[in-house]
Parts: structure tokens; C-alpha cells; sequence
């Protein structure tokens, strides 16, 4: 069986990530979707809500489990006995930062964790869960970013109610 791990904050998760996360599903048999745990950085939503929220919006995808990690992801990968991460590309400044994530990785695994990277999709490229925060921090749209039930919940945590 073909596995592969997409990690990320998905902090929250938006339409970008979702496409990468569709495409890989129709070209790996499983693909889990990983929210690192990260207690140097202060996310706005928790890991349970980060891994609430994937569930909810990946449910019509038949091959996707929702998981996270803490820790090195080589290690994280070798427990799940995976070998590919996914990550998706949007421009250049995101190729110099994942190149050396991903040599990284494949060096410090002894060769067993490749990287696999997927371009964003033209209408989703200017996306980023960065962006969709700011925006919503002023009540600004972020329909165009995530799904509804997504964007309600980052509106409640900036303390906006939109119906
Ligand atoms: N279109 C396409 N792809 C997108 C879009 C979009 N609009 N938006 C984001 N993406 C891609 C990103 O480029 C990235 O590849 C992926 O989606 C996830 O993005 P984020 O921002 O949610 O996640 P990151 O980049 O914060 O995740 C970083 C990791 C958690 C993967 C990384 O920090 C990690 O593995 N940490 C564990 C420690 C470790 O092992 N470090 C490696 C050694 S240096």
C-alpha cells in the first residue's frame, strides 16, 4: 500500500491546503493529514480543534486520517512506517524554505523519508493561513480562504459572530 504524511500547522486549514490534500489523496491508496504540535509557537486553535476541524473538512475523502505529532517528523514518519511527505508549493520564497526542510529531512532519515511537492492551484495561490488570520482579525471576508464553517470559527475566536 502507497502512504504518504502531509504535515503542517494548518493553522487554520484553507481551500490551498484542501486541494493539495484532494490531489494526493487520488495519487497515494492512504494519505494522513499530520498537525504538528508545536508548544514554541501559539496557534490560534488547538491541536484537538486543528484535528477536529481536518476531520470535518476531509469527511467525503475515503483514504484521508487525520493525526498529529510532536517532535522531529523523520521520527513521527518512521513510526508510522511512512516514506513520502507532502507539501505544497506556492512560490519561490516557499521552494528555498521547503528545499531544505527537505534535505534535511532525507539526510537525517538515512534516506528514508523522500519529499513530494505539489504546485498550488493557480486560484489558490495567494492563499495562507497567516493571511486568512489577519484578515478575519479586522472582520474582514475570508469566504474566498476556507470553507464557512471554518470561517465562523475564526470569526468566534476574534470575537466576531457572522451568520
Ligand atoms: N497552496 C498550496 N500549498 C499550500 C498553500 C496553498 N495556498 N498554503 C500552504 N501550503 C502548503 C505549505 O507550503 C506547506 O507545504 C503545507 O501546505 C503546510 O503549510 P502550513 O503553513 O500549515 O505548515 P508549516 O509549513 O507550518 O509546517 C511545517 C512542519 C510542521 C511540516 C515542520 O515545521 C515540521 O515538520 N516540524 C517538525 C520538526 C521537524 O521535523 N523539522 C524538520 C527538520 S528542520
Amino acid at each position: 500500500m502507497k502512504s504518504a504524511i502531509y504535515p503542517g500547522s494548518f493553522d487554520p486549514v484553507t481551500f490551498g491546503h484542501l486541494d493539495v490534500i484532494k490531489r494526493t489523496a487520488n495519487i497515494f491508496d492512504e494519505l494522513t493529514v499530520s498537525v504538528l504540535d508545536n508548544h514554541l509557537k501559539t496557534p490560534l486553535f488547538s491541536v484537538e480543534e486543528r484535528v477536529k476541524i481536518l476531520q470535518e473538512a476531509t469527511k467525503d475523502i475515503p483514504n484521508i486520517k487525520i493525526d498529529s505529532f510532536s517532535g522531529l517528523l523523520i521520527d513521527y514518519a518512521k513510526k508510522k512506517g511512512v516514506h513520502v511527505a507532502v507539501r505544497g508549493l506556492r512560490a519561490i520564497t516557499d521552494f528555498e524554505y521547503e528545499l531544505q526542510i527537505a534535505q534535511t529531512n532525507h539526510k537525517l532519515s538515512g534516506g528514508q523519508l523522500d519529499t513530494m511537492f505539489l504546485t498550488t492551484s493557480l486560484e489558490y495561490a495567494y492563499l495562507s493561513s497567516s493571511s486568512v488570520k489577519e484578515i478575519a482579525s479586522f472582520n474582514g471576508d475570508i469566504s474566498m480562504c476556507v470553507p464557512e464553517f471554518i470561517a465562523k470559527l475564526v470569526y468566534a475566536k476574534y470575537g466576531f459572530i457572522r451568520e
